[in-house]
């Protein structure tokens, strides 16, 4: 090969690769102009050189002399276009951005809480373990015979009207039409059925009534029951156990006062308020079983006697934590309910 046509090659090879060495913009075009020219097997470089030698021996040198200084001006616009990408912020270039930047601030966990209802059903309960009353648990639906004939609730009452309740259409299987339950009192019943005296127990849970929702009724809110059968147990029993529930809850700067009432599984039977800015208002219905409703699960009057009391767990709530509408308690406001 003659030396005129190698040098020609070899000034045609410094000239596009000063050119495209200049015009790089990122990394990914800097390594395509990399491999096109400088690459070890199929670059241009390599390419020159295997034509080198193919160069007369005696112009060999001056080939192999200005070789070598393209070869050095290739290197040189390859150093060039690299030092101009990594140039820092303010040059043509930012650098890149780290992924994780251990100086800024952390992100605030959003720690989720308990229901003011299930916060006040805990220390409820906790409240009545310590007064020796153990947790029962009833079902929600419920059939006739346990919200109202063993609870001495004939058919012909008015509690039983069907405006007055959550009738399901499903029959029960024995004990007539299903409903959700409208007191926590059938549990009184069911525990009675299942269990000899002596008996000492709670149950909260939720009960149903088509009520129309204002500052303090709901149509679903919660009760808690009381049930106490012993020999020689007695209405000063009941109404101590009451007050020292109250006051171990509300705090011991609560009034409470008990009205005589009607219920028809208790006799006598009372209802219960508290003081609350300067109202009385009722938190619970309570009173001596009934003989009848002894008898209708099979423990004898003559020998065991029990009080039994339903209260208002919303109505509780509402007193202890100064909530003056009941309905805010079932908006599911984040911003309220983070309050408790
Ligand atoms: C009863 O439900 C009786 N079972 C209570 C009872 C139990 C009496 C055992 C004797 C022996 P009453 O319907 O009054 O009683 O309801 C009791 C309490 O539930 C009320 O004092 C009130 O605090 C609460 N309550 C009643 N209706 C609503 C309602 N719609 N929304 C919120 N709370 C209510």
């Amino acid at each position: 090969m003659a030396l005129a046509d190698f040098l020609r090659q070899l000034d045609e090879l410094s000239r596009t690769a000063t050119v495209t060495f200049a015009a790089v913009q990122d990394e990914a075009s800097w390594e395509a102009a990399r491999v096109e020219f400088a690459g070890a097997k199929q670059g241009r470089l390599k390419a020159l050189q295997k034509l080198l030698g193919q160069v007369d021996p005696a112009e060999r040198p001056a080939a192999g002399k200005r070789f070598n200084e393209v070869k050095a001006e290739l290197d040189g616009a390859m150093a060039a276009a690299q030092a101009r990408l990594q140039a820092p912020a303010g040059g043509r270039r930012a650098a890149p951005r780290p992924e994780f930047d251990p100086t800024l601030p952390g992100r605030r966990m959003r720690l989720g809480r308990l229901h003011p209802i299930t916060q006040s059903i805990e220390e409820l309960k906790e409240i009545m373990g310590r007064l020796g009353f153990s947790v029962a648990d009833g079902p929600e639906i419920e059939d006739e015979w346990h919200n109202f004939e063993a609870l001495n609730i004939p058919l012909e009452h008015p509690a039983r009207d069907p405006l007055d309740n959550f009738y399901l259409s499903a029959a029960g299987a024995s004990h007539g039409p299903l409903l959700l339950r409208s007191q926590t009192s059938t549990v009184q019943i069911r525990v009675m059925e299942q269990t000899a005296p002596p008996v000492r127990i709670i149950s909260l849970g939720r009960v149903y009534r088509p009520d129309t929702a204002d500052a303090t009724h709901y149509p679903m809110f919660h009760q808690m029951e009381g049930l106490l059968v012993d020999q020689q147990v007695t209405m000063a029993d009941l109404k101590s156990v009451l007050r020292l529930f109250a006051t171990s809850y509300l705090g011991s700067d609560v009034h409470i006062r008990f009205r005589p009432s009607f219920f028809p599984f208790t006799e006598p039977s009372v209802e219960a308020d508290f003081n609350w800015n300067d109202q009385w208002i009722e938190f619970g219905g309570a009173g001596m079983v009934d003989p009848h409703v002894l008898r209708a699960v099979g423990y004898d009057p003559e020998v065991v006697t029990g009080f039994a009391f339903g209260l208002g767990v919303e109505r509780l709530c509402m007193r202890r934590h100064n909530i003056t509408d009941i309905r805010d308690l079932y908006r599911n406001d984040v911003r309220f309910l983070h309050l408790f």
